[in-house]
């Protein structure tokens, strides 16, 4: 069983995303400990935290078969890659051109590293006053001018076959998609949305150019969900941009909760919910910091303690400690942390690069399936999936194992309900649940 979502990291050069994928992922990951086949120099694994169902079905010891439960808080691999070399230009061939825009077919959801100090030109070099609003429309155009240019070439040709064949559109679709890695749901949600939102025909030899660009706008929507993470909010010119940014992006009053179809469409494909305030360095100092024994550090959390701030007998240490007292910081080290501290962490709350991870399989809407085997006395949760949405039962019992596929016959939720095999599966709703097999 693997895993198959996969989150890329992308932007442009020295926006900070090696940073952040050495931030957020477990260098100190065991093989074996994720449920990813290989892992290549430029992926990593980080952990999306979800309440585990251990705690009320009364197991003693949850063992999770991949990632951690720590006091009832599962923490789930997810799959990081570092797409790098994506310049301005890309989608003409530029830099790695067409090799770093494949490299996204395996992305189901795109964190969007941008330097927001304004310290870095288009291409990454050195500079000041650079508007990093102009990263984020580059990104997006540069995706939409990959599949467009792709699309277009083909098009006559498309359309004129898929008048002979009188296939649905979506299909026709489909097939000229499919190489994005879009399934059949993606492209019809694309369709679904250029016909609600921006007034398309239904027919495809109705389309006109802007048509046509109107069209791959929502698909780029529908198929690469985006996080922003807006990084290096320590630097002094930070502040301003990010205001500027989230002035840009902030969600017209009265647009539904979920951005659906009906909706205007959003501005280069994002809303303020979809952008996270970063400091990547700041992160990777407190874990190796935490690594050293210099201070203590929860990731994702608003403050560390210090030697400093621990009673010198040296067992004052809290909650679940692990090697004993910690060791006294120089004073210049020190007086970093206390920057950091001051400019990151009492400022924005975390250094934010776990919450990315967090909005990241938010916004691409998957649900944490916890499949049992009983629910009886020896229950455990070996395994939590992250599944997209609209996945039905009968599909995740395939997911899980090929034995459990072909002995299926039936599943349940812990209430005993008896679910359908194309029931989806929905938090709170059936996702925890035991499949039942025949013999
Ligand atoms: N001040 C600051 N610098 C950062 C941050 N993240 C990355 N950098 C610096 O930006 C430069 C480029 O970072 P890198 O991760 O190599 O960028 P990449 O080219 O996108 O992989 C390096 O000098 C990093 O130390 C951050 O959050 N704050
Ligand atoms: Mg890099």
């Amino acid at each position: 069983m693997s895993s198959s979502f996969v989150v890329a990291c992308v932007g442009k050069p020295s926006a900070g995303k090696s940073s952040f994928l050495n931030a957020v992922t477990d260098a100190t990951a065991k093989v074996g400990n994720f449920p990813f086949t290989t892992i290549k120099p430029n992926q990593g694994i980080a952990y999306y935290p979800v309440e585990c169902p251990c705690r009320a079905h009364g197991v003693q010891q949850c063992r999770p078969r991949h990632g951690r439960c720590e006091g009832g808080r599962r923490w789930v691999p997810v799959q990081m890659l570092d797409v790098a070399g994506l310049v301005p230009g890309a989608s003409e061939g530029r830099g790695l051109g067409n090799q770093f825009l494949d490299d996204l077919r395996a992305a189901d959801v795109l964190v969007h590293v941008v330097d927001a100090s304004g310290t870095t030109d288009e291409n990454g070099k050195e500079t000041r006053g650079y508007d990093p609003i102009d990263d984020i429309r580059w990104l997006r155009g540069e995706i939409e001018a990959w599949i467009h240019g792709n699309l277009e070439r083909r098009w006559a040709g498309v359309v004129r076959r898929h008048a002979m064949t009188k296939a649905a559109p979506v299909d026709t679709l489909q097939a000229q998609l499919g190489g994005y890695g879009a399934g059949r749901a993606v492209v019809q949600r694309a369709v679904d949305a250029a016909v609600r939102r921006r007034g398309l025909p239904e027919a495809l030899d109705a389309w006109d150019a802007a048509a046509l660009r109107a069209f791959v706008a929502e698909f780029v929507d529908c198929r690469f969900p985006t996080v922003v993470a807006l990084n290096k909010i320590d630097m002094p010119d930070a502040d301003k941009n990010i205001a500027a940014i989230m002035r840009r992006y902030r969600r017209p009053p009265g647009s539904g909760s979920d951005g659906g179809a009906e909706g205007p469409a959003r501005r280069d494909g994002i809303d303020e919910r979809d952008i996270v305030l970063t400091s990547a360095v700041s992160e990777c100092l407190l874990r190796k910091m935490a690594r050293q024994r210099f201070i203590r550090y929860t990731p994702g959390s608003d403050d560390f303690a210090t030697s400093a701030d621990e009673p010198s007998d040296g067992n004052g240490s809290k909650e679940e400690d692990d090697g004993g007292p910690l060791k006294p910081l120089d004073e210049k080290t020190a007086r970093r942390l206390g920057n950091l501290r001051d400019l990151v962490l009492f400022r924005y709350g975390s250094t934010g690069v776990q919450d990315v991870i967090v909005r990241a399989v938010e916004t691409a809407g998957l649900v944490p399936v916890f499949p049992a085997k009983s629910f009886g006395r020896d229950c455990q949760f070996r395994d939590c999936l992250l599944v997209r949405p609209g996945t039905t039962v009968r599909e995740l019992a395939r997911r899980l194992h090929h034995r459990l596929d072909e002995s299926y016959a039936g599943a349940e939720t812990p209430a005993g309900i008896q679910l359908a095999e194309d029931d989806p599966i929905v938090a709170g709703c059936n996702n925890v649940l035991r499949i039942v097999t025949s013999g």
